[in-house]
């Protein structure tokens, strides 16, 4: 039985803002700065795809329009090794269009178990009511659904 550890540490502002993330924290958009700290152990029994487990690190702010440079969605050389912490900024340009995105880890080798095992989130862009008036008051929920695979659906048209 594998142990379940989260390296997250995502401080962003209590101001309101138009960005928001999953357990109800939100963050202003002019405040960009995230610190990411690796919490998981240093020695792994897991295997990865190729290989045991460094479990190493890192983030992918996923569809964002942001820079792929460091210190932002820069996954190829930006990376954590357990003890380690990483410092974001992340502008999301004013015209990023609403909706839902996430974020999610994205060290190459070990993201796809790391994000199965959780290590990911919703990232809401607000103003989606600019386009769709009619949904200005509903009540926002975010569900994420994890652990689960989505089957391709074939719609087959009746005769
Ligand atoms: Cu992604």
């Amino acid at each position: 039985m594998s142990e379940r550890q989260t390296p997250e540490r995502l401080e962003p502002s209590s101001d309101p803002s138009r960005v928001k993330k999953d357990r109800a924290q939100e963050w202003r958009s002019d405040d960009t700065k995230l610190e990411y700290v690796n919490q998981m152990s240093t020695s792994s029994s897991e295997l990865c795809v190729d290989g045991p487990r460094m479990n190493m690190t890192n983030l992918h702010f996923h569809g964002l329009h942001v820079s792929p440079g460091a210190p932002g969605d820069d996954v190829l050389t930006m990376m954590a090794m357990p003890g380690e912490s990483l410092h974001y900024t992340v502008d999301i340009p004013a015209d990023q269009p609403p909706g839902l995105y996430w974020y999610h880890t994205h060290p190459h080798g070990e993201s796809y178990q790391q994000d199965l095992d959780g290590m990911s989130g919703a990232i809401v862009i607000d103003g989606i009511d600019r386009y769709f008036p009619e949904i200005k008051n509903m009540k926002e929920k975010i569900l994420i659904v994890r652990d689960a695979e989505l089957e391709q659906v074939t719609l087959h048209q009746r005769s």
